[in-house]
């Protein structure tokens, strides 16, 4: 039978990922935009008693300093319905720009309006704002997840936000510069427990590197890459895009791994372990699996990267 990437999609088909993540997506996107900002709000000063966020440098944040400064200027209720505007994805300039924008910036962004709320300076959820049952019972799920898996769904719910790209037309998207791939000696070697497969070492390596024109030649012409709950992004072309839009200044910490011959040649890979966001660093180690497919000759036809269901998961190398 013939290797395809609906196939490919299917390996170790044992592995268990966070489900409740995209179910509790659903959920959010139900909600009002009112209780959205609010449940937002309350689920970010939830996350805020254990872990710290980093914001971003100064050149992360150029591109959405215009919006955010019109923002400023705005007295309270506008600010507020601008805030209800992306929650409600309408079609408004700000959210057409906010549409434009990767997942980075959009976080920048908001992370700079929960910053100015609490200083007074952007318009607050009001005091004593009371989620409906629905929300609140939202927020509960959340609160039961481990972090990893808490910062996906607010991940989530901003990416979502401001106005429907496929409703945009042409546009030029706007992501953060890219930084340069770290010099040999600030370099970091992964180990994994039971694998010594060249490939995916290099893959771990190299995206740990910032090294994205080398990652990239790991894969075949037509390979595809999996992001959690997401499609697959195939082709060399569009991959290599998503690495240097959202894949900067990652943190890969695989623990282990396992590999086996499968059909016409082809080697089948899973590894799992931790991955750590720019976003809160060593504090959010997130739980993840890699299942790689590898062609004959070694390259990358596909790879699925998932979030795992519980650290349990960590332990499940079978096939
Ligand atoms: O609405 O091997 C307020 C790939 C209230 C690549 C607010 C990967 C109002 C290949 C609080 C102001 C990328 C797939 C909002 C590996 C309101 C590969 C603000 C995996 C919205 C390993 C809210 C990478 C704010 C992974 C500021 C898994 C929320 C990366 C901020 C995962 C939330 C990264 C933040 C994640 C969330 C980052 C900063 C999950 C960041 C999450």
């Amino acid at each position: 039978m013939a290797i395809t990437i609906d196939s490919a999609r299917g390996i170790f088909p044992n592995t268990l990922s966070a489900d409740v993540v995209p179910a509790l997506t659903a959920r959010f996107n139900q909600l009002s935009a009112e209780d959205q900002l609010a449940w937002t709000w309350f689920a970010f000063l939830e996350m805020g008693k254990t872990v710290t966020v980093a914001a971003p440098g100064a050149a992360s944040m150029q591109f959405a300093e215009a919006a955010l400064n019109e923002i400023k200027r705005m007295p309270f209720p506008e600010q507020s319905q601008v805030m209800s505007d992306l929650a409600n994805q309408a079609d408004t300039p700000i959210c057409r720009t906010y549409a434009t924008w990767s997942p980075n910036i959009k976080l920048g962004f908001w992370n700079q309006l929960g910053e100015w709320m609490e200083q007074g300076i952007v318009a607050p959820i009001p005091s004593g704002y009371k989620l409906s049952a629905n929300a609140n019972a939202v927020l509960e799920t959340l609160k039961g997840l481990d972090q990893g898996q808490q910062i996906t769904v607010l991940r989530n719910s901003v990416v979502d936000m401001g106005f429907d790209t496929s409703k945009l037309g042409d546009y030029t998207r706007v992501s953060e510069p890219v930084v340069a791939p770290k010099e040999e000696s600030q370099r970091t070697q992964v180990t994994i427990e039971g694998l010594d497969n060249p490939t995916v070492l290099n893959y771990m390596n190299l995206l740990n590197a910032n090294d994205f024109d080398e990652l990239i030649k790991l894969f075949v012409a037509d390979g595809a890459l999996q992001p959690p709950f997401q499609r697959p992004i195939v082709g060399k072309d569009a991959i290599k895009r998503f690495f240097r839009e959202e894949c900067q200044n990652l943190r890969l910490l695989p623990e282990r791994g396992v590999a086996e011959p499968t059909d016409d040649g082809y080697t089948q890979v899973k590894v799992t372990g931790k991955v750590q966001t720019p976003w809160f660093g060593a504090a959010v180690g997130m739980n993840m699996a890699w299942r790689f497919l590898l062609n004959p000759q070694g390259n990358i036809f596909f790879v699925a990267i998932d979030l795992l269901a519980s650290p349990k998961e960590l332990m499940n190398l079978v096939r």
